[in-house]
């Protein structure tokens, strides 16, 4: 029998399991064990803990979304905080705006930026980038600590669970507004509306204590939990539609393989299952 790869779900007491070739790196750090491997229809894929960070085929979805909702809404986007994020994607697409002078991106783990860049340089290449400074500490103290200020910050975590989980807390939400600029916008990924709803509740509970501005929208990656993805949009100033830059849009140079305007704007249109979940208190 071929061999398996799988995440086990516990919100629904079952799997997501696909067909490997081979490991091609696994190593555990002093925080979190980090694989890559060969499957036969996915791609190379990144796991951490066993869960799935992302999948060559169809990791575009998931960076463009998190990285190109906030830069095509704010007007003059110049330092962007990345924690978290170490595979390098959300950084690939953050520098695909020119306006982006620099990109910080701070993940505790290094091994899995160095496993990236061996095994997935697609993904990773881009952190080398002389634009981008790459700090390998406790993004939660980072935040605590830093006189910087940013204009986007995006969180790229994993689960609330093992060291991803003071990336999920109210007092973090504090600390990521203090280091946004006046105009500031924060993204970040908050997990599956359809099987992990209390954590979505709670997400959308926290970051509405701190931000003026909350929105949330949605995403098909078909490779995370159940498919149907969220993140948070919070934001000190600007509306995720209303200043959305058409213009600027219109004349953006890369293409993009996910995102685009009417995307951008439908992915703010939630199921009302969603909304009772982001509103409830
Ligand atoms: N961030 C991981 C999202 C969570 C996936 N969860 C899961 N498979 N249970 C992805 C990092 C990509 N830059």
């Amino acid at each position: 029998m071929a061999v398996q790869c799988e995440e086990y779900y516990p919100e629904i007491k079952g799997s997501f399991s696909f067909e490997i070739e081979k490991v091609l790196f696994s190593r555990q750090s002093s925080y979190q064990r980090v694989e890559v491997v060969q499957s036969k229809g996915l791609g190379r894929v990144l796991l951490i803990d066993g869960l799935v960070m992302l999948t060559e085929r169809d990791e575009f979805v998931y960076h463009e979304m998190i990285a190109h909702t906030p830069l095509f809404v704010h007007p003059d986007p110049r330092r962007v905080l990345i924690i978290g994020g170490g595979d390098g994607g959300t950084v690939r697409e953050c520098l695909k705006h020119q306006s982006v002078e620099k990109v910080t991106l701070v993940d505790i783990d290094e091994l899995v930026t160095r496993a990236s860049l061996e095994y997935l340089p697609s993904v990773a290449g881009a952190v080398l980038s002389d634009r981008v400074e790459c700090r390998f500490e406790d993004g939660v103290k980072f935040v605590k600590g830093t006189t910087e200020r940013y204009d986007i910050v995006i969180i790229d975590s994993t689960d609330p669970i093992s060291v991803g989980e003071g990336l999920f807390t109210h007092a973090f939400y504090q600390d990521c507004f203090k280091v946004l600029s006046d105009d500031g916008i924060l993204v970040n990924q908050s997990e599956s509306p359809a099987w992990q709803a209390e954590e979505v509740a709670k997400i959308s509970a926290k970051l509405r204590r701190v931000f003026p501005r909350l929105y949330f929208y949605q995403a098909h990656i078909p490779t995370y939990p159940s498919g149907h993805w969220l993140f948070g949009f919070a934001s000190k100033q600007y509306h995720p539609m209303r200043d959305f830059r058409e213009a600027y849009y219109r004349q953006f140079a890369h293409p993009l393989r996910y995102y685009n305007d009417g995307l951008h704007r439908g992915a703010f249109a939630l199921p009302n299952f969603v909304k009772e979940l982001i509103d409830a208190q």
